[in-house]
């Protein structure tokens, strides 16, 4: 296959030897990469010099998990790659778990890493590390270039294959020395890789199949998954429901695909999920899968998941097809191609009888927490900032509790809007991810819902929004504990809250410390003020919020249950 490569350089100079170092930097221009982030060290000075001197802007974290992390939240904001350069060794190694929660979100990433001398490695030379070996099984594709011919391709093909098909990281070690010796690169440089191949259209007999499934279909449920966001299918989804009727249920990722304020939404499903979404599921004669991979998150209990429904599933990623629940139809293709295929062939039916059902579970079901409360409920704190925002902002999470309650009570409207770590489920993700997205959408509400404890793993990022003056919000829902395990504890452990409470730093002095602006609430009265100052700060803004400290996530289908038992659904119907 050969892809349209980007032309490297001005044709005048190729042919003028060139450093690695410059052929990485014009590799990375060539790109229409504006913006690096990554960390400094000895493997990779040479092309901190040339990048030094080039357009892209450097942006420097504290530590590389979190440059990992803002390059990461940088494409999932932009659609665009995300680049991040770090130093052999413990820089590389750095980089592991950010890697990791690309992967499992399928994240474009290029990640550039130094390695030592070609003629040192296998020595145990300072600051070696098998960073190939370490990051293999979390990379879409890596690869060490010990020759300077096939730097530039090889980093061509990076890119190519970190944006295309399903999407992923890939990460390109290149030994000191090769960034010294000169090279001129003749001819364009094309990205020829025979065994890789890119999904497109999807079967056409298969797209027909689809389509008179769902035309037949009595109690539907189409379900949007984070590669409806990556293939920016979010309007061929829309058109498919319109158009066949179908409500639609999001998963985490998938969350924003569909304007969760139209009525056929049916919010988020699995296991803290919006009862009437695990009810539609359960009770449906056809499921319409698109770029979800079917997450036991999602699905409880396998042989219990949606049992009397027939299996559309769509994906660009073959290996997902069948992968966990059988499939009767399935289509490998983009989603965007193949929505819109199918669009074209489905009808419109009414299915009164399938909407009134799930119009009583949300009016049953609807998701609620006790609002006399004198305390401050989190909920309250998500309901406020989505209220105050007007559902606009661009809200990344940490991991925990916070996270359910920002999925389930902000209203997302659009695609990329919500940037959470739904597959690795990285706590620290939140704070480097606002910053990431707030450079990649510089006009852009940008707010981290996060949780104290995840806030403590990557806290010291903060100073990085204050360096690079980026206005992010951070609320802080600050229970004092590690909420969700302790929820996990309390009721399937006996209330024995082993090693899930630590006693926290003041994160309002902190903030301030750094040079950003800190306020703590412990009132609920102030909820509402401390959002409309933290909203007109142009400083990055920390809020603490002191809220209950046992508050529970509910509805919650324990592990190995089946969607539909649910616990703390009479707290629901009690609320109302
Ligand atoms: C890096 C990492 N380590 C451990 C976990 C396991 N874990 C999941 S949620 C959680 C507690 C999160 O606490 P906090 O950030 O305060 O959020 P809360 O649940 O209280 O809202 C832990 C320890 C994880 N997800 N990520
Ligand atoms: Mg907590």
């Amino acid at each position: 296959m050969q892809a349209d490569s980007p032309s490297m350089a001005p044709a005048a100079d190729r042919t003028i030897p060139r450093t690695g170092a410059q052929i990485i930097v014009d590799a990375l221009c060539a790109h229409g990469v504006e913006t690096v982030f990554g960390y400094i060290g000895a493997s990779v000075l040479p092309l901190f010099d040339r990048l030094y001197d080039s357009p892209i802007r450097f942006v420097i974290p504290c530590h590389e998990q979190g440059g990992c992390h803002m390059a990461d939240a940088y494409a999932r904001a932009s659609g665009r790659v995300g680049a991040i350069v770090a130093t052999s060794g413990p820089g590389a190694c750095n980089l592991v778990t950010g890697l990791a929660t690309a992967m499992m979100d399928s994240i474009p990433l290029v990640a550039l890493t130094g390695q030592v001398r070609t003629d040192l490695i296998g020595d145990d030379a300072f600051q070696e590390a098998p960073t190939t070996g370490i990051t293999r099984a979390v990379t879409k594709h890596n690869s060490i270039v010990t020759d300077i011919k096939d730097l530039a391709r090889t980093i061509y093909e990076a890119f190519h294959i970190a944006s295309t098909g399903r999407p992923g990281p890939v990460l390109v070690d290149i030994p000191a020395d090769l960034e010294f010796q000169k090279h001129s690169v003749n001819g364009p440089i094309r990205v020829s890789l025979p065994g890789y191949k890119v999904p497109k259209n999807g079967h056409a007999r298969q797209i027909s199949q689809a389509a008179e499934a769902i035309n037949l279909s009595e109690r539907p449920v189409l379900l949007a998954g984070g590669g409806v966001i990556t293939a920016n299918a979010a309007q061929e989804l829309r058109d498919l429901s319109t158009r066949a009727n179908l409500p639609v249920a999001m998963t985490l990722m998938g969350l924003g695909s569909f304007d969760q304020r139209r009525p056929e939404s049916l919010d988020m499903p699995g296991m803290h999920g919006a009862p009437h979404a695990n009810f539609a599921i359960q009770n449906s004669d056809l499921l319409i899968a698109v770029g979800a991979r079917f997450d036991d998150r999602v699905t409880g209990k396998l042989e219990a998941f949606a049992p009397g429904a027939k299996v559309i599933h769509i994906d660009i990623d073959p290996s997902n097809i069948a992968k966990t629940i059988p499939v009767d139809v399935p289509i490998v293709g983009d989603a965007r191609v193949v929505l819109a295929a199918l669009a074209e062939l489905v009808e419109y039916r009414a299915r009164a009888a399938w909407f009134a059902r799930i119009a009583d579970w949300k009016r049953r079901y609807a998701l609620d927490y006790d609002r006399a409360a004198a305390t401050i409920k989190p909920q309250y704190v998500i309901e406020e900032l989505c209220r105050q925002t007007g559902g606009e902002a661009l809200v990344t999470t940490g991991v925990g509790q916070h996270q359910m309650f920002g999925a389930q009570f902000y209203k997302f409207a659009h695609p990329r809007q919500l940037i959470t770590s739904g597959g690795l489920g990285t706590m620290g993700f939140g704070l480097p991810a606002a910053i990431g997205a707030q450079i990649a959408r510089p006009d852009a509400v940008v707010v981290d819902i996060d949780g104290d404890h995840s806030f403590n793993m990557t806290m010291a990022e903060l100073s990085t929004a204050v360096q690079n003056e980026l206005p992010i919000k951070v609320c802080i829902l600050n229970n004092g504990y590690m909420g969700m395990v302790r929820q996990w504890q309390e009721l399937f452990y006996n209330k024995r809250y082993a090693y899930s409470h630590l006693r926290n730093p003041d994160y309002a002095q902190f903030a301030q410390a750094v040079g950003a602006v800190g306020i703590t609430v412990q009132a609920k009265d102030q909820v509402g003020p401390a959002l409309a100052r933290m909203l007109r700060e142009d400083k990055p803004c920390v809020v603490d919020f002191r809220v209950e400290a046992e508050e529970n996530v509910w509805p919650m289908v324990p592990a190995g249950k089946s969607l539909d038992e649910m616990q703390g659904l009479e707290m629901l119907q009690n609320a109302m």
